[in-house]
């Protein structure tokens, strides 16, 4: 055995072995359990990042585990390939997204697999091969078929002088990211999938999923916002129109004193049309088309609106209502339109006075009289039925019921409910993306490819146009088509590509037989390892990835593809890896690389010698340059020492903080245990692990026997039961010392092949987590195969039950020292040893002692 721990060369070494004896490439085997562990594949930004680092660590850790304990473990790796950086970086270097994103794949792949992930790697995919997306475009001709996709035309991000789309995050603050001119809303006609016809089902599961955190699932629930409510009609005065209402307060219906409807709303140019106000709606439409329409830019908008010179008539009470539009109204939610009811409403309060329109109470507290001219808050509590006609005098919430059922029977309206949740827009204007598989044509109108004719695949030859506009449409080899139709030859392919996140909604099921080439997946397959038995990513996914996966599976599922609904059984989010940042008052924030560091751990700039600011410890993001490179690591420490840290310095869910001296402790531990290894090594040659008769065992053998068993029943807990590995790393940590501070001259026969248990105990421990070190160490020990193959070791429980107990002693009920004392000691000897105790005899100071109360295993309280 080498003196000196070398990770470079061991961690090679091992790696090839592992890669030589295939030991991590699956396959189904119907009479063994299995295990499928999925990490959140990444995307191929050319290098790998901490976060990185630590969700695949996390996954590698429970994916060894698993293995040891039996079970037949999938563990996978690919690539989201598909997306906007690659066209952003192909525009900045001058490149080819196609060649920037597979050059970043294999730096990607060279960089985990030095990390030593037990991936099997023969399953490595990348979305953005035809040979995987050819199977989207076949599942987007199923839902067509099915109805289950659909057209419509909806509002896109424009760009005016860039003549171009742009996706959200290339909006900053209403403004083009290049040209920096206004952005505008334009309607286009967009592909949609109807993940609204799952919405009461995604949301009912999110009951279903104990496995996840209640934090994921809740969030989730928001996001389908079911809202249980009524549709209420208002006939519009002097018109045959009638305009519907979605409210959850149908009991605040003689409250409505005004209706809101959204700009975008149909009924907006109709009814100001040939009315004074009729010039600024309009101006007021347009205005509101330039602004970002999402929910949330919306509630950061000062809410202002603008009469339509129309009125509509409250069908309960007969009042005049003035019909304004707002840009509070969403088009997207419910009906478009909203009954504003000042009194109980912040935001319609707020508009009615701003406008100097009505305020009507009609939910009246119990202990405070509201006057709707002066109030300053809206009511929003329950209360008595006021101003309600038949209704006053009811409690609100049974005016609610009431109030629904008489609406019912007059068809003015009836319950309803309402999800947020809206149809998920697939259409991408852009050329990095699978292509839509559809086709237009004069004749035929729309018509899907034939099925035959998938894939329809990417030209990968072609390059971005000025401003980084998709060329498909202007690249006749790829849009000139044929009509499967009427065959007519000047028919054009859809040039919209889908959203990435249609990608990442259904890898998983792909992992489970990535080359099968007559379907999505080998049914076979797929049976047998699905659902992912443990999920592992990062929180910002909490929403649509996760949401949008579990719509997928349920679309296979109605299409009889799988047999389930539910794609992941457990999930786990991990923290985030944060730093404190650096910044210079001259140069700004610094990477670490940029500060020097002096003795007294003063710190400067390397630019400017100038003092540099501390800050506070945040994610570590490139644009707050407080990173670090796993390179960097991985050249200093290696693979080893880096995955201890990352798991050792916070429990998974938790952020972790990045420490130099979390590292440095990491590698001596590793060190340590190396050293260990070799000062007990010529001393273990015979072989068995197991010291046999522990009566006549040495005393610090015997206890170390004990810690060892007790330390495997710590270890097993903490991974079963929380996969808590920093304090499973504690506790072999302590394990450590424990054998540490024995000698070798105190061994025997025996108290060597305690010595190797407890040392090859370590090992076994430890091998989820550092895999190298303990396969160097456990060849080192005589085996001749790697540890991977060894089962988990058990731990016996009467072994772990410590022999000794501490005695408490009193004096006066005071407590005044202890001791340790053999389990059972006779009451006798604890009273003669307690009596004895140095700092005993000082607090007696010599004066009678009255009484001495045992109680056996615990205490002796000394009466003086
Ligand atoms: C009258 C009312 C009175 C309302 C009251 C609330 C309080 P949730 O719970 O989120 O589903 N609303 C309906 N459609 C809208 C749209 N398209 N844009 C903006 N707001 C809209 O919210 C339901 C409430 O949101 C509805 O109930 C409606 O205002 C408003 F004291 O109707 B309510
Ligand atoms: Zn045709």
């Amino acid at each position: 055995m080498d003196s000196r721990y070398d990770p470079p060369s061991i961690e090679a070494k091992w790696q090839n072995r592992w890669q030589d004896d295939r030991l991590f490439n699956v396959v189904e085997k119907p009479d063994q359990e299995k295990y499928y562990l999925l990490e959140m594949f990444p995307y191929p930004s050319g290098k790998i990042h901490m976060g990185h680092v630590r969700n695949y660590t996390i996954g590698d850790v429970v994916a060894r585990y698993k293995r040891m304990r039996g079970f037949n473990v999938l563990h996978p790796m690919g690539w989201d390939a598909f997306g906007m950086p690659a066209e952003n970086a192909a525009i900045a270097n001058d490149t080819h997204p196609a060649k920037w994103t597979y050059e970043n794949i294999d730096a990607m792949r060279i960089q985990l697999k030095r990390l030593g992930f037990s991936y099997d790697w023969d399953r490595e995919l990348a979305t953005c091969r035809p040979e995987y997306y050819r199977w989207e475009q076949w599942l987007f001709l199923k839902m067509v078929e099915r109805g289950m996709a659909y057209r419509k035309e909806s509002y896109v991000n424009w760009c005016e002088p860039c003549q171009t789309v742009l996706a959200n995050e290339q909006v900053e603050a209403g403004l083009c990211w290049r040209c920096g001119k206004p952005v505008r809303q334009k309607k286009l006609w967009q592909w949609f999938f109807k993940i609204t016809d799952f919405a009461e089902d995604l949301l009912v599961h999110c009951d279903l999923l104990p496995g996840w955190p209640d934090k994921v699932t809740t969030m989730q629930r928001n996001w389908i916002g079911k809202s249980v409510g009524a549709e209420i009609r208002f006939p519009v005065a002097e018109s045959e129109a009638v305009i519907s209402v979605f409210t959850t307060r149908q009991d605040t219906v003689f409250g409505a004193t005004f209706m809101c409807l959204a700009p975008e709303h149909p009924l907006v140019p109709q009814l100001s049309a040939g009315t004074d106000q009729e010039a600024s709606v309009a101006a007021f439409v347009e205005r509101i088309s330039l602004q970002d329409r999402s929910t949330k830019a919306i509630e950061n908008y000062e809410k202002e609106g603008v009469f339509t010179g129309a009125y509509c008539i409250n069908p309960m009470n007969g009042r005049r209502m003035p019909i304004y539009t707002a840009n509070f109204a969403l088009m997207e939610y419910g009906t478009g339109a909203v009954m504003s009811v000042p009194a109980h409403d912040q935001r319609d309060l707020d508009f009615a006075r701003k406008y100097g329109l009505p305020v009507i109470v009609v939910v009246s507290p119990h202990d405070e009289e509201l006057e709707g001219d002066t109030m300053n808050a809206a009511y929003t509590g329950d209360g008595t039925m006021v101003n309600s006609g038949d209704f006053n005098g009811l409690g609100n919430r049974e005016a609610m019921e009431a109030i629904a059922a008489f609406m019912d029977k007059n068809g003015i309206g009836k319950k309803t409910i309402s999800f947020r949740l809206r149809d998920w827009g697939i259409s991408r204007q852009r050329y990095w993306g699978a292509p839509i598989p559809m086709i237009h044509c004069d004749n035929c109108g729309i018509v899907p490819v034939p099925e035959a004719d998938l894939p329809i695949v990417l030209p990968e030859d072609a390059n971005l146009l000025d401003g980084g506009r998709s060329p498909l449409p202007v690249l006749a080899a790829f849009c000139k088509a044929r009509c499967p139709g009427c065959g007519r030859e000047d028919a054009r392919r859809e040039t919209d590509t889908m959203d990435t996140f249609v990608e990442s909604s259904w890898y998983f099921q792909r992992y489970c037989s990535p080359r099968c080439d007559t379907a999505m997946f080998d049914t076979r397959a797929v049976d047998y390892w699905m659902p992912v038995d443990q999920y592992i990513g990062g929180v910002e996914h909490a929403i649509l990835h996760l949401l949008y996966s579990r719509y997928f599976t349920r679309v296979l599922e109605s299409l009889g593809l799988v047999k389930f609904k539910e794609p992941f059984t457990r999930l786990l989010t991990q923290g985030m890896v944060c730093k404190e940042t650096t910044a210079c008052a001259e140069h700004g924030f610094l990477f670490p690389e940029q500060v020097a560091e002096d003795g007294d751990g003063r710190r400067t700039c390397l630019k400017c010698g100038q003092p540099v600011a501390i800050g506070r410890v945040e994610k570590m993001s490139k644009s707050k340059k407080n990173v670090i490179d796993p390179n960097i690591l991985l050249d200093e420490y290696g693979a080893d020492t880096t995955r201890l840290f990352c798991l050792f310095a916070a429990p998974p869910e938790r952020d972790l903080e990045w420490s130099e001296q979390g590292v440095e402790g990491s590698f001596r531990f590793l060190q340590r245990v190396w050293r260990l290894a070799e000062r007990w090594l010529p001393l273990l040659d015979d072989g068995a692990p197991d010291p046999g008769d522990l009566q006549d065992l040495n005393e610090p053998f015997q206890e170390l026997y004990r810690k060892t068993h007790a330390t495997i029943k710590r270890v097993t807990q903490d991974i079963e039961d929380r996969f808590h590995f920093n304090t499973v790393i504690s506790a072999v940590m302590e394990l450590v010392n424990a054998m540490q501070a024995i000698d070798e001259s105190d061994s025997d026969g025996k108290g060597n092949r305690t010595m190797r248990f407890s040392l090859e105990t370590t090992l076994l421990l430890l091998s989820p987590i550092v895999p190298h070190f303990c396969d160097e160490l456990w060849e080192a020990l005589g085996h001749a195969d790697s540890i991977l193959l060894c089962r988990w070791p058990h731990f016996d429980e009467a072994a772990t039950i410590k022999n000794e107990v501490e005695m408490v002693v009193q004096v006066n009920g005071k407590l005044r020292s202890r001791f340790s004392a053999d389990l059972d000691t006779d009451e006798n000897t604890l009273k003669q040893r307690a009596l004895a105790d140095e700092r005993i005899v000082r607090f007696v100071d010599g004066k009678p002692i009255k009484k001495v109360i045992i109680i056996k295993n615990k205490l002796v309280n000394i009466v003086i």
